[in-house]
């Protein structure tokens, strides 16, 4: 008993989140929900701090295969805190580094941290997503959302421009036309236009919205996460890089994955195809348990 309860302590980590964001697992998802709903959840510098510690923890996580993120209640999230995040902050005595870091920590997570994390990560939009919220939503691998949802680059209709690299994740995802056009007039659109623009993967209505990224996320843990890993992020960097540098850069990235691979996946690709005839790699995955 001492020792089951010791190593109960030994092994299992604490669950992280909990006041502005919650972490739930389930067989290798790890639902990450931003927990405001009666603030829409929009994003305060709290929220910002304990997202920046979710995902370090959760990328060192176990139980964390993949990451969904989603929001509570109604709402994905309404962007960032306009009273929290921009009046009160403005409003004090706070220098100038200091207003910068609360800045730096909202970025950190939505982009930085997300755009190459380690594990896939998918948006699953389930409402309101606003200003803010599109360059976390963005920074995600994939992204699905309801056909209800209601997205809008809404900046304009309050008096700044998308910042907080908005503009720079928009312009990643959707061509210029459509781009300025919602950067242009705030018109708010569904998911099904969200689809259509290329900026999420797909809508599905919101009854199954769970059950179907629930669905992709499997998907995603049947793979060899180191593979998986390595080409998410050579496409993320590849996409910035001239030709050349690309193929510099892809080879050598190639290599460090297949030495890195504990599970020696090349290998038995290989082989189950080319010997064994178990399996062919233009329909399906190599098995990966033998
Ligand atoms: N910042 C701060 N508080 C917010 C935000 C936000 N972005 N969004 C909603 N809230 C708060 C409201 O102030 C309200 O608070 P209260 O109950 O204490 O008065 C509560 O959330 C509910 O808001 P309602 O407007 O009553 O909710 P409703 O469901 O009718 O509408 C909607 C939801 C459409 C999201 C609306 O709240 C809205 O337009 N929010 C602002 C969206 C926006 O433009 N965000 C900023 C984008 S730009 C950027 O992120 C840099
Ligand atoms: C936005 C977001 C910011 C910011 C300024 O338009 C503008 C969105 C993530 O922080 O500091």
């Amino acid at each position: 008993m001492a020792n089951e309860l010791r190593s109960q302590q030994v092994n299992e980590k604490p669950i992280p989140g909990g006041k502005n964001v919650l972490v739930e697992f389930e067989e290798g998802i790890a639902w990450v929900t931003l927990n405001r709903p009666e603030k829409r959840n929009a994003m305060n510098p709290e929220l910002n701090t304990e997202m920046n510690e979710v995902l370090d923890q959760l990328e060192i996580d176990k139980r964390c295969g993949v990451i969904v993120l989603t929001g509570a209640g109604d709402s994905f999230t309404a962007g960032m805190d306009l009273k929290e995040y921009f009046r009160d902050v403005e409003n004090t005595d706070m220098t100038p580094v200091e207003i910068a870091k609360v800045r730096k920590t909202a970025t950190n997570w939505q982009w930085r941290k997300l755009k190459n994390y380690s594990k896939p990560t998918i948006a699953m939009v389930n409402g309101w997503c606003f200003g803010g919220g599109f360059t976390p939503m963005i920074s995600c691998d994939l992204a699905i959302a309801a056909d209800e949802a209601k997205f809008g680059l809404s900046e304009i209709n309050w008096g700044i421009i998308p910042a907080g690299n908005v503009t720079r994740a928009v312009a990643a995802v959707m061509n210029q036309r459509d781009a300025l056009y919602y950067i242009m007039t705030g018109e708010p659109f569904d998911g099904k236009k969200a689809a259509e623009t290329g900026l999420v993967n797909e809508s599905v209505p919101r009854d199954q919205l769970r059950e179907r990224t629930r669905q992709l996320a499997k998907v995603l843990l049947s793979k060899n996460p180191t593979v998986l890993q390595a080409a998410k992020n050579a496409y993320k960097y590849s996409r910035d890089l001239d030709w050349e540098t690309a193929e510099e850069y892809l080879f050598a990235k190639q290599e460090q994955q297949i030495s890195l691979d504990p599970e020696g996946g090349r290998q038995k690709g290989l082989k189950q195809f080319l010997d064994d005839k178990t399996y062919r790699p233009g329909l399906e995955g190599y098995k990966r348990e033998s």
